[in-house]
């Protein structure tokens, strides 16, 4: 069901897992922002395709994008979480062109991270409409206090080779987040989620921003991924411990 924007509830993030949607963006703010994602894939919006783009990291290279990753609206209800100090340290669009028929396994983040400790909370936003049938986000509530390993899927639609087996997800309390331009959930770094693919002729616009704390330490020597995706920016507080300097990364100028 799509919903109103809601206030943002901490209560219910401790307890569920997520909490959302909250309207962060207006939706001349999310219609802006919707262009300017298009104009930097070089597409036009009425006909969005397919990409090979990669969609990480945006914020280090385009200023809106960082405005974005850094607006107050999106940030006030991380520091609610995280408290007074707030690192951003990865942004990743999650788009899907009408007719994509990947679909994003069930998974915990925290099982593909390099951090400690695993303290993070994520903002996912969509600047269009994310609904059943663009495949919204699917999360399942109280599945954050569990860890829970990854399988070999063995699936060629699924865009990660690895997740939850699906024979552990209760299909019954699953909440299929449909949410409108502008509206952002909030979820932790265990909570589970994944999405379908996108059946429809609606785009899906969405893109995933992690925050975490001063005291977590990326240990960038065994991460196996992209290591120039993880840049950590302090966008409240202070830095109390100097972890990452190694990794601060620089504000794009445009
Ligand atoms: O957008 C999706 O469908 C999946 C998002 C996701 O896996 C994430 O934000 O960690």
């Amino acid at each position: 069901m799509i919903q109103q924007g809601t206030p943002f509830s901490l209560e219910k993030f401790h307890e569920v897992g997520f909490s959302g949607p909250v309207q962060a963006l207006s939706l001349e703010e999310a219609d802006r922002y919707y262009q300017l994602f298009f104009d930097t894939l070089g597409m036009s919006k009425y006909e969005p395709g397919p990409t090979k783009a990669n969609m990480s990291a945006w914020h280090q290279r385009h200023r809106w994008a960082y405005e974005l990753a850094t607006h107050p609206n999106i940030v006030d209800p991380i520091q609610r979480i995280l408290g007074d100090n707030v690192v951003l340290w990865a942004m990743h669009f999650w788009y899907k062109e009408p007719g994509n028929g990947k679909f994003i396994p069930w998974h915990q983040d925290i099982n593909y991270w390099p951090m400690e400790p695993a303290i993070n909370a994520t903002a996912w936003v969509t600047l269009g409409y994310s609904v059943v049938e663009n495949g919204c986000l699917r999360l399942l509530p109280g599945t954050h206090r569990q860890r829970t390993e990854h399988v070999d899927l063995g699936d060629a639609a699924s865009a990660f080779q690895q997740g939850i087996d699906e024979k552990l997800i209760d299909e019954s309390k699953v909440v299929d987040m449909e949410m409108t331009p502008g509206q952002v959930v909030y979820f932790n770094e265990a909570t589970f989620h994944g999405s379908k693919p996108n059946t429809s002729a609606i785009p899906r616009v969405a893109f995933s921003l992690r925050y975490t704390t001063p005291e977590v330490k990326f240990k960038m020597d065994e991460w196996g991924g992209d290591k120039e995706r993880i840049k950590t920016y302090l966008v409240r507080g202070v830095d109390t411990h100097r972890y990452n300097d190694a990794i601060v990364g620089k504000v794009p100028v445009e």
